[in-house]
């Protein structure tokens, strides 16, 4: 049968039943988007049947997205929380320059193919005009109380080519009937508002989290009924989270799983149950597995002891911020354009959808840190995946099927796909490279409307002599991405090491990324003076650079050795690779210290804030203590001697600490400053105590700070008192707590 009449009949299949069981005497297994296993089934049958497992088209249609976009916005924004409550005044809301074009234009040169927006968090206000409720937009001071923000995003999207989503939150603080069986009625009615006024919708993500504590209200929720609503009116729409087509990936880390299965067990492991529900069985959440935060979902010993078998993707759902919602002292903690190159290799490379959260601000605008690692992220994946090495050349297979032969693998077309004659479950695959070329990027596509089977492969070069493993993983699925140090070779292998039933290929591809910077040190500081070595990872790239604080360009200065630096200096550099790939341009900065200062008590290294005079350099961080100029101590006291060196009155001397409680970083209880001319004897202390709340998620830097007129020495001692272990409402309570210091700033004459 051919590729295409196979989804023909899989598509046409699901859209009639969406279901499948067969008779247990069934040699051939058809491919079904939900399989049952009979007690008799032997482990090879559980196999071939878990390799028969296939998306519904809606599903396949999502995955072929692989990246995609979400919006929280509302009330929240504009209070600068994360959860609401029940009464908070909804007035605030007047966002004065929403531009929902402009949202759309930034997803869409990030890549992005499909934008989910919060219309209703857990608070209960509505982004549109629902006649269900007061507690919407239409009594906010926004467009005189006329304003629809889905209409105006879903509009934008369409006009833009982009696919719209809505996220409704189940658990609503603010609805009166939340907590009773009228309450489904009105989620429906909302529901119905959001799938019938605006126009076609193709994702509907619910939530699954509430927050009633053990004296809150209690809602059952009606989710068959809301399935049903769905699929009657938006057949296209996946619906995800706490729903039957896509499944959270279990962190909000943005990393998904090194195997990553989409073929699951199904929960439920009473055949008769399933044999009763099974045109049911998708409506009633007989599919919702165990625990989806378990690292390992569907290997062979799960899916031995399963019921049945369900195909069941993963989305991997990640803020640019490190929170949801916008909070004004989020800005300096965007992820970087790598970080979020990072993400994409393990979310879309690791068989899943990213659905990457860029949260509006209190404007109405995406802001400009966001776009801009957006734009270097599109910028450097762009670049990777522009021109594909094996595209076109010669492909010879160990084994391969009439009408699926090897050489489909480099044609860049998704439906056809190599694959062999008979059940085999090793294969390898040789692919002839027009010339040699150099690479660092793998990517391999199982064909998935035939199902998921690859459970083990690598990747091996022809060195001149023999072959050379150089990269490995396990599962494959629709797309698995793989980074390695380049390789100049004009041959490789694909090696199936093991797979379920016979292995489908679709596509494979060995691309170049652009070069990227290291320096060596990263930036820092230094006593007089400094050498900084900088260098790319593709070996014949061409290295300009700066420092004067200006962008680099290949009219720079050229790079051929170590710099010298013996005064503050900004070095900002750029590879060229040889085939022209321009690397971001990268800064490190390198400060001289203007003071002595000794340790008494050991920073971290991993958090050294650019060496041992980084406290006295003049150079200050921002909220991101991950930034290069952060020290931290952990679970210890910062305790240093500053040598101002000779005798002076010091006016003003603070010290700047960092809070940052999502990551550990508490203020330090009290800072101390003595004073000695001999660095023996010293003055009382002057403690400076914290006087601020350490309970707040909010990033913030504070200085503990002092003025006066008969501090003089040349000696300082300073002692910052830390908390020690994290507080018991905190969620690492018990554990070590951090303090972050990058400066300590001090006026004297
Ligand atoms: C969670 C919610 O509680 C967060 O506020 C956010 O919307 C996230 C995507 O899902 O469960």
């Amino acid at each position: 049968m051919k590729l295409q009449n196979i989804f023909l009949v899989a598509s046409g299949f699901f859209l009639a039943a969406n279901f499948y069981t067969f008779s247990q005497n069934e040699k051939n297994i058809s491919p079904a988007n939900y399989i049952t296993i009979y007690q008799s089934d032997s482990e090879e049958q559980i196999l071939e049947k878990a390799a028969n497992v296939i998306p519904s088209k809606r599903q396949y249609e999502w995955q072929k997205l692989e990246i995609t976009g979400f919006i929280h916005f509302g009330i929240n924004t504009f209070n600068e929380v994360e959860w609401g409550q029940s009464t908070t005044d909804i007035t605030k809301f007047n966002p004065s320059q929403l531009n929902t074009k402009q949202w759309v234009t930034a997803f869409k040169n990030a890549g992005i193919k499909l934008i989910v927006l919060t219309t209703k968090h857990h608070d209960g206000f509505c982004l549109w005009q629902s006649k269900f409720t007061d507690y919407s937009i239409a009594h906010t001071p926004y467009k005189n109380g006329k304003g629809d923000i889905v209409k105006e995003l879903s509009d934008a999207c369409r006009e833009a080519g982009i696919k719209f989503g809505v996220y409704l939150s189940p658990w609503d603080m603010h609805e009166k009937s939340y907590g009773t069986p009228q309450y489904n009625i009105h989620f429906m009615n909302q529901l119905t508002e959001l799938l019938t006024n605006y126009g076609k919708i193709y994702e509907v993500w619910f939530d699954g989290a509430c927050g009633e504590g053990p004296n809150g209200k209690k809602q059952i929720y009606g989710w068959q009924s809301y399935y049903k609503l769905i699929r009657k009116l938006q057949p296209d729409a996946v619906i995800a989270v706490s729903g039957p087509d896509v499944r959270w990936v279990g962190t909000e880390s943005g990393y998904g799983r090194l195997t990553e299965w989409s073929v699951l067990p199904a929960a439920s492991t009473n055949q008769e149950e399933i044999a009763e529900n099974s045109q049911q069985h998708l409506l009633d959440g007989a599919f919702i597995p165990h625990d989806l935060m378990e690292e390992d979902l569907g290997s062979r010993i799960k899916i031995k002891t399963a019921a049945a078998l369900v195909w069941y993707p993963a989305e991997i759902d990640v803020s640019i911020r490190p929170r949801w919602f916008y909070h004004n002292g989020d800005n300096d903690l965007v992820k970087s354009p790598s970080e979020l190159v990072n993400i994409y290799y393990n979310s879309v490379g690791l068989n899943g959808v990213l659905l990457l959260n860029v949260p509006p601000d209190k404007r109405g605008l995406i802001s400009e840190n966001d776009i801009k690692s957006l734009t270097g992220m599109n910028y450097i994946l762009a670049e990777t995946f522009k021109k594909n090495f094996v595209e076109n050349c010669k492909a010879f297979a160990t084994n391969e099927k009439k009408g699926n032969e090897a050489k489909l693998v480099l044609d860049d077309k998704y439906e056809t796909f190599w694959t062999t004659e008979g059940r085999i479950n090793t294969a390898s695959l040789e692919i002839e490279l027009n010339k040699e070329e150099t690479f660092n990027r793998a990517m391999l596509q199982e064909n998935i409307f035939i199902g998921q089977r690859v459970e083990k492969f690598h990747l091996e070069y022809w060195s001149g002599m023999n072959w050379q493993k150089f990269a490995e993983g396990t599962t494959i699925g629709y797309k698995r991405l793989l980074r390695f140090p380049a390789i100049t070779s004009n041959k490789i292998k694909i090696v199936i090491d093991e797979c379920r039933s016979n292995p489908t290929i679709s596509s494979f591809g060995l691309y170049l990324a652009p070069p990227e910077i290291s320096f060596d040190p990263v930036g820092g500081s230094f006593a007089d003076s400094m050498h900084v070595q900088i260098s790319s990872d593709l070996k014949h790239a061409k290295i300009f650079y700066t420092t004067d604080g200006t962008l680099p360009d290949e009219h720079s200065s050229f790079y051929s050795g170590k710099i010298s630096v013996n005064k503050l200096t900004t070095v900002t550099a750029l590879a060229i690779s040889e085939d022209g790939k321009r690397s971001l341009p990268v800064k490190a900065v390198f400060s001289k210290a203007k003071y002595g200062i000794e340790y008494k008590s050991r920073f971290e290294e991993k958090y050294s804030g650019g060496g041992l005079h980084a406290l006295v350099d003049g150079v200050t961080g921002s909220k991101n203590y991950k930034d290069g100029r952060w020290q931290g101590f952990n679970g210890s006291n910062l305790d240093i001697l500053i040598d101002l060196k000779g005798e002076k009155i010091v006016k003003n001397i603070s010290a700047r600490f960092l809070r940052d409680i999502n990551s550990y970083i508490f203020l330090p209880e009290s800072v101390e400053y003595s004073i000695s001319r001999d660095g023996k004897k010293f003055s009382t202390p002057i403690v400076i105590a914290n006087d601020i709340p350490q309970n707040d998620y909010a990033a913030l830097i504070k200085k503990f700070e002092f003025s006066t007129k008969n501090f003089s020495g040349r000696y300082i001692h300073i002692k910052a008192k830390n908390i020690s272990v994290c507080p018991q409402w905190h969620k690492g309570a018990g554990e070590k707590a951090w303090i972050f210091t990058d400066e300590i700033l001090i006026k004297s004459k």
